[in-house]
């Protein structure tokens, strides 16, 4: 990866966040940054693969998992076969070099009929639709990969040569422009009480996601931080 693809910090609890939203906060301060305008992007975090996407001239050039966050392992003849990965991408405003990361996953219902397909053939069936999304991404073979039920969420970017957006959530629309799918669970909040609440939400309604999720994240929205 010519720009690491680092793993997210952890909070643990109320408090913890909150001591965070604190830190974000005062960096802001003493970095003289308006801080009225100050929000956090907050998103369900998926449980799949982390994986980056780079385009060059618009095309799909190489796709890899996140493997050590340095170094990944090649996955593009693979991931071309995803529906939601654009081969290229749409829009008049694309950079010339454009990484887009984000969540190979695999819904609840795509995952249980999958084991079901899996058992009756006397194959092997899978743990969770981790399992099943890694396991699938990494098929030698892309033609079995193709028959994968695997879904794409974009949330990050790598190397770009230049930015569509100052701001997460204004990449994030970047992306979706481009004709990548985001999370529509995606919201802005501003301060710790509404962290807090946004993530009582997705937590009760994280049931009827359909696909596995491992917590909550949250960015600054905010390119300066
Ligand atoms: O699963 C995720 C959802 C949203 C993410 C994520 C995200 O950012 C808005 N960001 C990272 C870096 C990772 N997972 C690993």
């Amino acid at each position: 990866h010519s720009i690491p693809m680092l793993s997210l910090g952890n909070a643990r609890g109320e408090e913890e966040l909150r001591a965070w939203a604190e830190r974000m906060r005062s960096h802001l301060a003493r970095e003289a940054i308006d801080i009225k305008e100050f929000e956090f992007v907050v998103e369900p975090k998926i449980d799949g693969l982390a994986v980056s996407l780079r385009y060059e001239n618009g095309e799909l050039t190489t796709a890899a998992t996140r493997g050590d966050g340095s170094e990944g392992e090649d996955v593009t003849a693979n991931i071309r076969t995803l529906a939601e990965v654009p081969q290229a991408l749409h829009g008049r405003h694309v950079p010339a070099v454009c990484e887009v990361r984000g969540e190979v996953y695999m819904r609840h219902a795509d995952f249980a009929a999958l084991n079901k397909r899996q058992a009756d053939a006397g194959d092997r069936t899978f743990a969770n639709p981790r399992n099943a999304a890694a396991g699938s991404l990494r098929q030698l073979d892309a033609a079995m990969t193709a028959q994968r039920p695997l879904h794409f969420f974009a949330y990050g970017w790598g190397e770009m040569s230049e930015m569509p957006s100052a701001s997460q959530h204004g990449m994030v629309q970047a992306f979706k422009g481009f004709g990548f799918a985001v999370n529509p669970r995606m919201a802005l909040c501003r301060g710790a009480d509404e962290l807090i609440a946004h993530y009582r939400k997705i937590e009760t309604d994280r049931a009827a996601l359909g696909y596995d999720i491992d917590g909550v994240v949250y960015k600054v929205d905010d390119d300066r931080v």
